[in-house]
């Protein structure tokens, strides 16, 4: 019997431990296994742990998969949930407990690839949306969120990493029914349905995700492909990806749109990126108001606080995202021009650098000069507020040398999913300089009319590349914007879904009965020329028949 450890990476999550594991033995026979929870010394532990250990052992016909753990706590009656669905010890600090071991072995039976520190938090019976709704079950778990579906012998299986996470969000199935998760990661979307208690699976995902790191706390997609997630299907060929398909009950959803995200309406109404824009959005769609925890710095003048019709994600992304297509853009329209490659955002310090040349229209100084600008993300959070410093440099004016201007862009959350965004800038001077005034004057008025025009700007930018999703329930109360007319133009030029279905619903109440009437008539027009056709063949055999003289007397 071999006890060597198993685990090839860390711990999973801070209560269960390399060394709580302590031994595994695994089968692959992949044959249903009997299992079993047994509480109490057990001479198929090596460990030297405390003698009460609990020991989940599964039953194979060939050799068992063991999992046995050293901790042990002390049993306690739950009156809430059922002592034999879970442990007693509760997922970090969390209100939830850990699934009972012999749940967490079945889970990890079925997921045989998972790190078999994690633990299973929870399972629910839901259906995941593909070509067809697939019923199975969801499990959470520390690190994954996995989902198995066996239906006639065709098994799925699904395991998607915590960390791939980059949104999760209530759906309402078929725009009608509140039960539908989606779990949105770079590069997929995955939608579950027909959950008995949607809020509370809601609520578990999140507070997993979230204990696991939440959204990611970076700008730049280092990796192109960074979704690792495996979707694979025992009887399909491995593919990393599962579609999404319209999320279907009542199977009057066919539609030809390709963008999923069209296809059912979250439950507030938020702005969502085009597929086609090249933004995304890595934070949540919808979120509370929320407070940046800025504090002012001395003589910094704020430009703007105005709110921006799109989450807070979409505006960064529009801002900084690692493309650069907006920013470059922008400041080649205010004059800018022989840019350097904007160098990444650097994980380690979160900065990134680029020069570039700006034409000035001063009576005196120089015609343009140099600009190296420095920008540093100073706070990243999704969900609650982002601060970005951009630091520029300009050595060719006159003082050049002496002074910075900071730049400080602060993005929060503001009401209906929108972002506050705080545009404000500071003079830094490290020198003395005799024209200090007419500096800072310069720089205010052509801060100024930056900032004017980077709102206007952005705000276009924002209405190009998104659309409003999740306005369909209250569409009567959605608050009217200078966008709105550009909006709903959208709505009807893109193939959503609702359109889709109406146009569909339309076309069969207006072609059914013409199409009914139609039918008659050829029918008529058939059966009357079959009986005339049958008339003309009738008359000429019996002409055929008759003598000719007969047949004279008759014509007579
Ligand atoms: C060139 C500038 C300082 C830098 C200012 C920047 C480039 C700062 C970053 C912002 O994102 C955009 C921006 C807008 C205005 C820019 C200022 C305009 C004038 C100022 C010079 C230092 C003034 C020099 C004036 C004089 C008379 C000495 O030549």
């Amino acid at each position: 019997m071999s006890l060597q450890s198993p685990f090839k990476t860390g711990p999973a999550s801070p209560h269960t431990t390399r060394e709580d594991a302590n031994s595994v033995m695994s089968s692959d026979s992949g044959s249903a296994r009997r299992l079993r929870e047994v509480t109490g010394t057990s001479n198929q532990t090596t460990t030297s742990g405390p003698t009460d250990d609990t020991i989940v052992e599964a039953e194979g016909e060939k050799s068992p998969k063991v999992i046995s753990y050293r901790k042990k706590l002390p049993q306690q009656p739950s009156p809430d949930r059922d002592n034999a669905m879970y442990d007693e010890e509760h997922f970090a600090s969390t209100k939830y407990r850990l699934a009972s071991m012999r749940r967490n072995v079945e889970f990890h039976q079925t997921f045989k690839q998972l790190d078999l520190t994690d633990r299973l938090l929870d399972d629910y019976s839901c259906a995941m949306s593909r070509e067809i709704l697939l019923q199975g079950r969801l499990y959470i778990s520390g690190m994954y969120v996995c989902f198995n579906s066996n239906l006639l012998g065709w098994v799925t299986n699904l395991v998607i990493k915590m960390d791939e996470i980059v949104n999760i969000e209530r759906k309402s199935t078929a725009g009608l029914f509140p039960n539908g998760i989606a779990i949105d990661t770079e590069n997929n979307k995955y939608t579950f349905a027909s959950f008995i208690s949607r809020d509370a699976t809601f609520d578990l995902l999140v507070t997993a995700w979230h204990l696991a790191g939440g959204p990611p706390k970076r700008l730049i997609d280092t990796s192109s492909s960074s979704t690792e997630s495996a979707a694979t299907a025992n009887s399909e060929p491995k593919s990393p990806r599962i579609e999404n398909y319209l999320m279907s009950l009542d199977g009057d959803d066919n539609t030809t749109t390709s963008d999923e995200s069209m296809m059912s309406a979250p439950d507030t109404k938020t702005r969502k990126f085009n597929k086609t824009c090249g933004f995304s959005n890595h934070g949540p769609d919808t979120h509370a108001p929320t407070e940046p925890e800025v504090k002012p710095i001395d003589k910094e003048i704020v430009l703007f606080d105005e709110t921006i019709d799109a989450p807070l994600g979409v505006t960064f992304a529009v801002l900084f995202d690692q493309n650069n297509t907006f920013h470059r853009q922008f400041l080649e329209d205010h004059d800018g021009s022989e840019f350097t490659e904007y160098s990444a955002f650097d994980p380690e310090t979160n900065t990134r650098s680029y020069t570039y040349q700006k034409a000035l229209n001063y009576s005196i100084g120089p015609k343009s000069t140099r600009c190296e600008v420095v920008e540093t993300i100073y706070n990243l959070d999704y969900d609650s507020y982002i601060e970005v410093e951009s630091v520029t440099r300009t050595p060719d004016v006159p003082s050049g040398n002496s002074f910075a201007v900071h730049t400080r862009y602060i993005l929060s959350w503001g009401d209906d999913n929108s972002t506050d965004f705080r545009l404000s800038f500071y003079i830094k001077w490290t020198g003395s300089s005799w024209i200090k005034g007419m500096i800072e004057k310069s720089s205010l008025s052509g801060q100024q009319a930056a900032a004017d025009d980077l709102l206007k700007a952005l705000r276009k930018e924002i209405d190009q590349d998104t659309y409003v999703t999740g306005a369909a329930d209250d569409s009567g109360a959605t608050k009217p914007s200078a966008d709105t007319a550009k909006e709903s133009e959208k709505a009807t030029a893109q193939p959503s879904r609702h359109v889709t279905t109406t146009t569909t619903t339309v076309r069969h109440e207006l072609s059914g009965p013409l199409l009914a009437a139609l039918t008659l008539v050829v029918l008529m027009i058939t059966v009357l020329l079959v009986i005339e056709w049958q008339n003309y063949i009738m008359l000429r055999e019996t002409m055929k028949l008759m003598p000719t003289e007969k047949i004279l007397v008759m014509r007579e």
